[in-house]
């Protein structure tokens, strides 16, 4: 079975005349268009090349900056904080060196203090009535008399009444020999006890003595009688050490 085929339809007849208008118009439009893209190019090569370019920052280098900026404040932070450190540590350092230079005077003291226990405990003290007495056996003067006394823990003697006075005199290992106690008048007449610098009320001068005057300042038990005598301070002779306890 054979299907009849549609022909396209059959174009216009146009003459000869219409034909040339129509390919004038067609040309017209083709160099119109033509004309006009060409101009737009033009206008926008020449517009694109005669603006100036605006620089944008992209957006890349602005956090480039941002970046840099925080890089910076970290690095100024952490230099901040390091010297801090390095502060802290100088400081742990002096009080770790004070804190040794501190034991090793606590281990000296200790080592001062066993070997004070053991002086004591061989030094010989009298005892009479709660207190102790201690006779010093080398000879100083007045002054290293006192500071010999302090440096046992004790005082040079301060004689209170006549039984005290006679006590001690009756017990001195050296008996005939002069020895110091503590009692002076620096300020000339008035006699006063170097323990608590109060005037001596109980005083027992041997005849002749206690107003020797400038040069005699300084009193001791005299060598062969009780009595005191009032003598130069730099004389050197034996001296009495008293405590308020016993060791
Ligand atoms: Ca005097």
């Amino acid at each position: 079975m054979r299907y009849k085929q549609k022909l396209p339809p059959i174009p216009k007849k146009i003459n000869s005349q219409e034909h040339v208008s129509t390919l004038n118009e067609q040309k017209h439009l083709r160099n119109t268009t033509g004309f006009v893209m060409m101009y737009w190019c033009l206008y926008l090569n020449t517009n694109l090349k005669s603006s100036p370019k605006q620089k944008r920052k992209p957006r890349v280098s602005f956090s480039k900056t941002i970046l840099g900026e925080y890089n910076k404040t970290a690095k100024e932070d952490f230099e901040k904080s390091r010297k801090s450190v390095a502060d802290v540590q100088d400081n742990i350092n002096k009080v770790i060196n004070q804190l040794k230079t501190m034991g090793q005077k606590i281990t000296k003291l200790d080592n001062d203090f066993k070997a004070l226990g053991k002086d004591l405990r061989k030094t010989k003290w009298h005892k009479y009535n709660g207190h102790c007495y201690y006779y010093g056996s080398d000879l100083k003067d007045w002054f290293m008399a006192e500071k010999k006394c302090r440096e046992i823990s004790g005082y040079i003697a301060k004689i209170d009444d006549k039984e005290e006075n006679t006590n001690l005199a009756a017990n001195r290992p050296q008996s005939g020999k002069d020895y110091w106690i503590g009692l002076t008048d620096l300020k000339e007449g008035i006699w006063r006890w170097t323990y608590d610098q109060s005037k001596a009320v109980f005083q027992t001068w041997l005849s002749g003595y206690g107003a020797k005057g400038i040069k005699n300042n300084c009193a001791m038990i005299n060598g062969i009688k009780t009595p005191w005598v009032d003598y130069d301070c730099h004389y050197k002779a034996f001296y009495i050490c008293e405590s308020n306890f016993c060791f």
